[in-house]
C-alpha cells in the first residue's frame, strides 16, 4: 500500500524574467517573484506547485508548509482549514485594489487561498504520480484533448531601461495600433493564437480603440477582447463599447467594482468579463443578480486551486454566466494545472488567457507548446511535467542575490518611475 502521508515541504521563491510590458499601474519589472512548491510523500513521491511568491505570499506559505507535515496528500478538504489557521498581518490587508496584480481589493482569504492553490496542485501532482493517473483524472475526467488559450498582447517597450539588469526579448515594441498588429502576427505565427486579447488602460481609449480596430481588420472574425482593468468611467467605457460593439467577443473589467459594471452591462450591448469584480465566491451573488457580468475569469491561484474552479464553473453553468480563465505572469506549472482543470470544464467556451508565451524562462526540463493556440492535456500521472532542478536553482540564486532584493515584490508603479520618476499609480477612473 502507498504511503501518502507527506514527510517533506519544499518552498522555492524564485525570480523569473518579464518583459517590459505595460498596463494601466505602471510598467512590469524585468523580474518577477514567483513560488515553487513541492510536496514529498513517505514513499518519496513529489509533487509540484507554483503560485505567486511575493514576501505577503511567502509569509503565509512558511507557516502553511510547516503545518502540511504528517498529513494526507488526499486530504485536499483539509488545505482550507489549515489555512484558516494561518494568521494574516492586518497590514497586508488592502482595502484597495491590489497593487501589481490587478485582481480586484486584497483581503486575507484571498491571500490565503492564493497560497492554498500552490499546495492543492501540488498534493494533485504528487497523488497523481502515486495512482498513475493524470490529475485531470483525479477532477473527474477531461472533456477535451486540448485547450484553446488566447494570444495575451500587450503594449510594451522594445527594452527595459537603459542601465537595468534585464534579459533581452525578440517580440520588439508595441506603442501604436501597427505595433500591436505586429504582435499578433508574432504570436500567431509562432503558435497559431486564433483569438487575441490586448491589455489596455495604458494609452487614451481613442488609441486602444484604434488598436483593437486595426486587429480587427488584420484578423477578420477573429475573436477580440481589450481588457484596461478597470481604468474607464462608466461613460468611457459605454462609449468604447459602442464603437467596438461589432468587432468584440467581450469587454473586460471597462470599470471598478460591481455597481459600475452593472451600469456598464445595462447599456454597452457587449458581454463584460471580469478577472476584478468576481475573484472570491462572496462576491458573485450581487454580481450574478444585478447582470454585472456575462463571463467570469476564474485564476485558479486565487480562487484556491483546482477544485474551487470548477466549482465557480458550476455556479456559473447555473446562473447562465460564461466562464474563462484569467492568468498572470506565470510558469508552466501553472499552465499545466490550468490545462487539466479547463479541460474539465464543460462550460468553457472562450479560449482562456495566459501569460506563457512572454515568459523566456521556466523551470521544467520541458517547456509546454501551444499548436494551433491550443495545449493538449498531458495523460501523464499528475501535471505530466518534470521540474528542473538546475533552472529552480539558477531562479532561486537570483532571488537570494542583494542585487535583485527590490524585486521580491512585484511593484509595476515602480518599474515606470525609472522612466518616469513622477509616475504614481493613476487614480481610477483614469479616463
Ligand atoms: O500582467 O500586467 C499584467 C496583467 O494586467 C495581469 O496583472 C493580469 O493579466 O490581472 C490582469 C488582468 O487580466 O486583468
Ligand atoms: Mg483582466
Amino acid at each position: 500500500m502507498t504511503d501518502l502521508t507527506i514527510t517533506d515541504v519544499r518552498l522555492t521563491p524564485i525570480l523569473v524574467a518579464d518583459p517590459p510590458l505595460l498596463n494601466t499601474q505602471g510598467l512590469h519589472q524585468p523580474y518577477t517573484p514567483r513560488l515553487i512548491v513541492e510536496v514529498v510523500t513517505a514513499d518519496g513521491v513529489a509533487g509540484v506547485g507554483e503560485t505567486y511568491g511575493d514576501a505577503k505570499y511567502l509569509e503565509l506559505a512558511r507557516p502553511f508548509a510547516e503545518r502540511l507535515i504528517g498529513r494526507q496528500v488526499a486530504d485536499l478538504n483539509g488545505l482550507f482549514t489549515l489555512a484558516d489557521e494561518v494568521a494574516v498581518d492586518d497590514s497586508r490587508v488592502q482595502n484597495q485594489v491590489d497593487v501589481g496584480g490587478l485582481r480586484g481589493v486584497q483581503t486575507a482569504d484571498k491571500l490565503r487561498l492564493s497560497v492554498v492553490s500552490g499546495f492543492e496542485v501540488a498534493c494533485l501532482d504528487a497523488l497523481g504520480k502515486a495512482l498513475g493517473q493524470p490529475v485531470h483524472a483525479l477532477l473527474g475526467g477531461k472533456l477535451r484533448d486540448s485547450v484553446e488559450y488566447s494570444a495575451y498582447l500587450f503594449y510594451k517597450y522594445a527594452d527595459h531601461p537603459a542601465g537595468i539588469a534585464s534579459e533581452k526579448d525578440d517580440w520588439g515594441a508595441a506603442l501604436d495600433p501597427a505595433g500591436v498588429v505586429e504582435q499578433a502576427r508574432l504570436f500567431n505565427e509562432r503558435y497559431g493564437f486564433e483569438s487575441f486579447k490586448l491589455k489596455g488602460g495604458c494609452f487614451a481609449p481613442d488609441e486602444e480603440i484604434a488598436a483593437v480596430r486595426a486587429l480587427a481588420e488584420a484578423f477578420p472574425g477573429r475573436p477580440l477582447r481589450l481588457d484596461p482593468n478597470g481604468a474607464w468611467s462608466v461613460e468611457t467605457s459605454l462609449k468604447v463599447a459602442d464603437e467596438l460593439r461589432d468587432v468584440l467577443e467581450y469587454l473586460e473589467d471597462p470599470a471598478l467594482g460591481t455597481p459600475a459594471m452593472a451600469e456598464v452591462a445595462a447599456r454597452a450591448g457587449v458581454p463584460l468579463a471580469t478577472n476584478m469584480c468576481v475573484t472570491t465566491f462572496a462576491e458573485i451573488k450581487e454580481a450574478f443578480t444585478t447582470g454585472a457580468v456575462q463571463v467570469v475569469l476564474s485564476d485558479h491561484h486565487y480562487w484556491g486551486g483546482l477544485r474551487n474552479t470548477q466549482q465557480l464553473a458550476a455556479i456559473c453553468r447555473t446562473f447562465g454566466v460564461g466562464i474563462s480563465m484569467h492568468s498572470n505572469t506565470h510558469l508552466g506549472i501553472s499552465l499545466a494545472a490550468m490545462t487539466h482543470v479547463a479541460s474539465t470544464v464543460p462550460n468553457l467556451h472562450h479560449a482562456c488567457d495566459s501569460h506563457y508565451p512572454w515568459q523566456s524562462e521556466d523551470v521544467l526540463t520541458e517547456r509546454l507548446t501551444f499548436e494551433g493556440g491550443r495545449v493538449a492535456v498531458s495523460d501523464a500521472p499528475g501535471l505530466g511535467v518534470e521540474l528542473d532542478r538546475d533552472k529552480v536553482e539558477l531562479l532561486h540564486q537570483r532571488w537570494l542575490d542583494d542585487a535583485f532584493a527590490g524585486l521580491r515584490d512585484r511593484d509595476d508603479a515602480a518599474a515606470m518611475r525609472v522612466l518616469d520618476p513622477e509616475w504614481v499609480t493613476p487614480a481610477v477612473p483614469r479616463w
